[in-house]
């Protein structure tokens, strides 16, 4: 037995449930991934108790020797595996990378442009909700509701009239390249400096899968556990003129003292990263992507630009007359999760919206391929057919369970749930 299972059985059997269920279902949620064992022992490692404000060399607490190694191992992966001058591997999460990147390169009160929440960017890329809406001032940009793309024109006629001092690319439900040369080019254009949140794509760029933003951008975030798959948490990536601003920024400036369990698990993924099966794994995930997009299609389904250039699919259920809370919670009784999405143009509110968003990482990184997400596509579009009936559900349920068992990710046999009727 276990010393949780002894001393809280009560949180014990919340985290076997969770592994329970991460096993038995298809996730395909765009942003998550399953993490190696090496990754989730450093994660769980002794480094969690050890405070070490400052970086490594100069820190404000004694003892610091071997967090220093674990520190600077991370640090000179994530520099080796992007290109670039400096990193900060102490961000918490993706938002605390973002907003130090923000106060990093500007002030509060100075105009930030990025992609709206609504076509696919991101809460801290200037949302009216989040801080970096409301201590800045902001000015979103979108793609064309006709064929979901970005229309860099547009962006340079917002960019020369609002003049922004922080130019924002990047997104979280884009299925097609970025063109960061020309965000570049439009942010040298009107004085901006350019930030780029590769957090969605981070892997597909350190498998040379997508453009770098790294040689066009002053500051570039990303968050460790989407593609890149390592512990939850964030980076900063900078040229050599802004380490100092964004070292400061990041500490004193915005947070305490650094997860150094985290950073250990960071230095482990890129590490990983590093290797040429990180490769093949990310281009594996956009082989899957396509081909699911491909059965979805076939399938009748409306995909936000006519398919995908990366990792995830943005389906548009409109013409169904079905909206994404629909369509996310009748996957959830046949075990598939993925999660409601709004689309470009979309009349629904954020809590309901109009599509779902599709992502293959992680069940990649449990061995699938192009076979599996022929047959995924055809059981997510069996139960769209029917979203409310619960025979459908379970026979699809009865088809997952019976893949999943194939693709082991713990040894645990299926959690039991009650029925969806
Ligand atoms: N919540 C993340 C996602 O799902 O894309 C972005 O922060």
């Amino acid at each position: 037995m276990s010393s949780l299972q002894s001393q809280d059985p009560a949180l014990y059997d919340a985290i076997v449930g969770e592994e329970k269920r991460q096993h038995a279902t298809l996730e395909l949620i765009a942003s998550e991934n399953f993490v190696s064992d090496a990754v989730r022992e450093a994660a769980g490692s002794v480094l969690t108790n050890k405070y070490a404000e400052g970086l490594p060399g100069k820190r404000y607490y004694g003892g610091c020797e071997f967090v220093d190694v674990a520190e600077n191992l991370a640090r000179d992966r994530v520099k080796q595996l992007f290109g670039a001058d400096h990193a900060n591997v102490q961000p918490h999460c993706g938002a605390s990378a973002n907003l130090a990147a923000y106060l990093a390169v500007s002030n509060p009160g100075d105009t930030l442009m990025g992609m709206s929440l609504a076509h696919g960017g991101h809460l801290t890329h200037g949302h009216n909700v989040s801080i970096s809406g409301r201590l800045w001032k902001s000015v979103q940009y979108g793609v064309r509701p006709e064929d979901g793309r970005i229309d860099y024109d547009e962006v340079e006629r917002l960019a020369k009239e609002h003049r922004p001092r922080i130019l924002v690319a990047g997104a979280s439900a884009h299925p097609r390249i970025l063109d960061f040369a020309r965000f570049g080019a439009i942010a040298d254009e009107v004085g901006a400096v350019l930030v780029v949140d590769m957090a969605h794509i981070a892997g597909l760029v350190a498998a040379g899968l997508h453009p770098s933003p790294v040689p066009h951008a002053a500051v570039v975030t990303s968050t460790t556990h989407k593609t890149l798959r390592g512990p939850r948490g964030g980076i900063v990536l900078t040229r050599q003129d802004w380490a100092e601003k964004l070292d400061k920024s990041m500490f004193p400036g915005l947070q305490g003292g650094p997860l150094m369990h985290v950073i250990a698990a960071k230095a482990a993924c890129f590490g990983e990263a590093l290797t040429e099966g990180f490769n093949a794994y990310q281009r594996r995930v956009v082989e899957n992507a396509r081909v699911l997009g491909e059965s979805l299609l076939a399938h009748g389904f409306d995909l936000v630009s006519g398919g995908t250039d990366n990792h995830l699919l943005l389906v548009d259920l409109r013409r169904r007359e079905m909206t994404g809370k629909v369509a996310e919670e009748a996957l959830h009784h046949a075990r598939i999760t993925v999660n409601k999405n709004a689309v470009p143009g979309d009349p629904q509110k954020p809590w309901v919206t109009s599509g779902i968003r599709v992502g293959t990482p992680a069940l990649t990184t449990r061995g699938m391929g192009p076979d599996e997400m022929r047959l995924i596509g055809g059981w997510m579009a069996k139960v769209l057919e029917k979203p409310g009936d619960a025979g459908v559900a379970r026979e699809v349920e009865r088809e997952v369970l019976a893949l999943t068992q194939g693709y082991p990710l713990f040894s645990w046999e299926p959690v039991v749930r009650p029925s969806p009727d």
